[in-house]
């Protein structure tokens, strides 16, 4: 007999973006990614109250047999010094696992970029759906006054590599320039 997985039903409060009964939320503060910012003098400054950043709402354990992963991100609004409030950023283990984006809340922008270089950046705003290919790593920044929330859904097998990008960053920053956002080169980027 093959044996079928259950079907499953996972509820967003899309009030908040939240999924109240996840198998699993990750909670991110400053403190899990202070590196990942330009200044850090603003790092030091925020570090005394630790600000929580994004939490991730996963609707499956993380050792499930389910085929795709899906989640949805919520990231409050907030800036380091000029830089906004942003995702830490992964390129998938797996080159070939793609991912898709589907934004229900707020404002922000997803930041792509490929190992050898290429670089694209997208606008996120409730009804949005980003495709991001495979070998893409993405982060995804937070440039309005209140939370970004969006779906995801992944191969589960994709498996994350973050060193990539906290080695080296990302080639492309988003900064709040005169109330607002734009898309600079990072001075600090590894590759330049
Ligand atoms: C997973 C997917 C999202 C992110 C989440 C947090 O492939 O891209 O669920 O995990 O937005 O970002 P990060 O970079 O901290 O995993
Ligand atoms: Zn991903």
């Amino acid at each position: 007999m093959p044996h079928h997985l259950m079907p499953m039903l996972s509820q967003i409060d899309l009030q908040h973006g939240t999924i109240k009964d996840a198998a699993e939320v990750i909670v991110r503060r400053l403190s899990d990614m202070q590196g990942h910012y330009q200044d850090q003098n603003a790092v030091r400054d925020l570090l005394q109250e630790d600000p929580i950043l994004y939490r991730v709402y996963l609707t499956t354990p993380p050792d499930h047999e389910y085929q795709w992963r899906t989640a949805m991100s919520v990231i409050e609004p907030g800036k380091v010094g000029a830089e906004y409030y942003m995702t830490k950023g992964h390129f998938h283990k797996d080159q070939q696992a793609p991912e898709v984006y589907l934004t229900l809340l707020g404002k922000g922008q997803i930041v792509m970029q490929t190992h050898d270089g290429q670089t694209e950046t997208q606008p996120m705003l409730p009804g949005a759906v980003n495709y991001i290919p495979g070998g893409w790593a993405h982060r995804t920044i937070n440039t309005g006054d209140s939370p970004l929330a969006f779906f995801a859904v992944w191969p589960a097998d994709a498996g994350h590599d973050y060193a990539g990008v906290a080695d080296r960053g990302f080639p492309l920053l988003v900064l709040e320039e005169n109330g607002q956002p734009v898309v600079v080169p990072n001075p600090h980027y590894e590759g330049s």
